[in-house]
């Protein structure tokens, strides 16, 4: 078999071969390239896609080498209710997953797939997940008709000769398909996105395979993120004993040169990213970004539990996304950029809601039409995105390259809530912090599906992420906290909440950078600096220990913060019981325990 360009195909893997041949021989492509990651073939991916015109180049001067992609208007985000786990026992999917029949699911996925990348190129890209040499990085091959795929995956992921390297010298790699789903007659004309009104995005746990059919769009078609980073290494996490999580991983450093790696989960719309990207008002401190989104952790030889972040790059939510926001974030995409479905300025660079506060006289909205302050929708699209490297990024910390990983040091769970959780509170043990993850829920905000201010539960942020039963997940992350306890070093779990809002709907914190207050109150008990307040949900912090310097609150805000009240409490364990018994048997009795005991304490206090 030859490459595209002539050349012999560059590895020996038999496997590897003819599995390329056999999606070949379904999908039908016009010709077939192995993705190097060469910048000669970036540049190539590029010149089709402004040919093609998925892309545009921005305002060269104001940002270099970036571009804009506009999506079909159907394909603008990942589609839930499309993804399925074929796992060959529909228990082992649980009840938060779409499981579909793996035979039924392969019968329908040949249909689509047959012909499927007729008059396209077939891009073979091979890809790591972590860095060479880690021991949870692994291997996968994408197959994709999407060049804007390849250039995103060349930014996301360790992609091309090296993790073809790794794939020949014996790696075990997961195999992921993904075809737009529009073929192209002979001599048609393209579209600038094609897509498919009908969208599949199927993993099959025990062959460790991911098929996506339809969207090119982020998750869906990205399939080392998602699909492949959660989904499926979830499930290899749970085989293996490690754990693959939504979370992002920072290194922060006191003002005493003490420095701590902390992950956190937070459901979407709580600032995951503005977290990771942290930049601390209290002087001395600094933050570090190692992951924004994904984080593979294992127990070490010492039995300390040690992270990396399997990506190369950030696919960020745009809108409010601002120089107050998130610097960081605006200095990182200051070039070498792809933004998919931001507005377009009259200077040609890009634009989103919240980015300024005065909005411009005139863009080229998400649509690619005229758009003025007086429209009615957005310019742009409320999931539109910017993707971009880490290593442009300049509070990275070069461990975000390091096969060793960091040691973990705090984990925190979060959510928005404008009642109910204080600020800060650390769990009384590792236990009883699997119960808050388990548990964890946030409001719906306006950017999301559902009524706005509804509550809903998303256990360790991994509702649509876990690839087998959720039950069967807290029950993994029990079983490493016993085998962290053994070597005495297992991490503190912590629940955080920024958004507690007053009577008047103000909200009582600050957020942004004044959250490293709350770091700083974290490392503090981490070291045994600080004692704490006991609590039905565990220990808060005492007042005094918080470090509010600089900041003012109105009347009772900080106590307000600071405290929970038992009945408020209570409510919030009996709704918590809904997610735990959806898990049904595979619930964790440990998790009943925990909740049972917040309720005996809450009781305690009102009696
Ligand atoms: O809509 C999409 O395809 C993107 S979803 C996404 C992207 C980056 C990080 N996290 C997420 C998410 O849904 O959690
Ligand atoms: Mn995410």
């Amino acid at each position: 078999m030859t490459n595209s360009d002539g050349a012999t195909i560059p590895t020996t893997r038999t496997d590897l071969v003819e599995w390329v041949a056999q999606i070949a021989a379904l999908a039908r492509p016009d010709t077939i390239h192995w993705v190097t990651g060469s910048a000669e073939e970036r540049q190539m991916l590029i010149d089709v896609m402004l040919e093609a015109g998925t892309i545009e180049q921005l305002n060269p001067e104001l940002r270099p080498d970036s571009y804009v992609a506009r999506s079909n208007e159907s394909d603008v985000a990942r589609v839930e209710s499309r993804t399925f786990i074929c796992s060959e026992n529909e228990r082992d999917a649980g009840p938060t997953n779409n499981w579909a029949d793996p035979n039924e699911m392969r019968s329908t996925l040949r249909g689509l797939f047959t012909e499927s990348m007729r008059g396209r190129t077939m891009y073979v890209i091979p890809f790591l997940m972590g860095p060479a040499g880690s021991p949870v990085t692994r291997a996968g091959v994408e197959i994709t008709d999407s060049p804007y795929v390849v250039m995103s995956m060349g930014t996301m992921t360790r992609m091309g000769r090296h993790a073809l390297d790794v794939i020949e010298s014996g790696a075990d790699w997961v195999k992921a398909v993904h075809s737009v789903g529009a073929p192209l007659a002979e001599g048609a004309k393209d579209v600038a996105w094609p897509c498919n009104s009908v969208k599949y995005i199927t993993h099959f746990p025990e062959t460790r395979e991911i098929w996506s059919f339809g969207s090119a769009y982020g998750g869906n078609a990205l399939l080392g993120k998602k699909a492949f980073a959660l989904r499926i290494a979830s499930v290899m996490a749970r085989d293996e004993g490690w754990l693959a999580e939504h979370m992002m991983l920072i290194k922060v450093t006191s003002p005493e040169g003490h420095v701590k790696h902390i992950a956190a989960a937070f459901p979407s719309a709580c600032g995951k990213t503005n977290f990771a990207m942290l930049q601390p008002t209290i002087p001395g401190w600094t933050v570090e970004t190692i992951g924004d989104d994904i984080v593979w952790m294992w127990v070490d030889d010492d039995g300390r539990l040690r992270g990396i972040n399997p990506e190369t790059g950030f696919f960020g939510v745009a809108p409010g996304t601002s120089d107050q926001s998130n610097p960081v974030a605006m200095q990182t995409m200051v070039g070498n950029t792809v933004f998919t479905n931001v507005a377009v300025t009259d200077d040609n660079d890009v634009w989103w809601e919240g980015m300024t506060k005065e909005k411009p006289a005139h863009l080229i909205d998400w649509h690619g039409k005229d758009w003025t302050p007086e429209s009615e929708n957005p310019a742009a699209h409320p999931n539109s995105r910017f993707t971009v490297s880490i290593a442009q990024c300049p509070t990275a910390s070069p461990d975000w390259n390091n096969p060793d990983g960091v040691t973990i040091d705090a984990i925190i769970f979060g959510g928005r809530r404008r009642t109910t959780m204080p600020l800060v509170v650390e769990s009384r043990n590792w236990q009883h912090g699997v119960y808050l993850g388990a548990t964890m829920a946030s409001e719906r905000t306006a950017a999301g599906e559902g009524t706005v201010g509804e509550l809903t539960r998303d256990p360790f942020a991994m509702a649509p992420f876990t690839g087998y039963h959720v039950g069967d997940h807290w029950a993994h992350w029990l079983s490493i906290g016993e085998r962290l306890a053994a070597g005495g070093h297992a991490p503190h779990i912590f629940h955080v909440n920024w958004f507690r809002r007053g009577d008047d709907g103000r909200f009582l914190w600050p957020g942004f950078g004044d959250n490293i207050r709350v770091v700083d109150w974290i490392v503090k008990r981490l070291g045994g600096e600080v004692g704490a307040n006991p609590s039905p949900i565990g220990n808060l912090p005492l007042r005094d220990d918080l470090n509010v310097d600089g900041l003012s609150f109105h009347g009772d805000d900080l106590t307000e913060l600071l405290t929970v009240d038992p009945a408020v409490i209570s409510g919030d364990a009996l709704s918590a019981q809904s997610v735990l018994e959806v898990a049904g048997k595979r619930a964790p009795r440990a998790l009943w325990d925990e909740n049972a005991e917040t309720l005996r304490l809450c009781a305690t206090r009102l009696s």
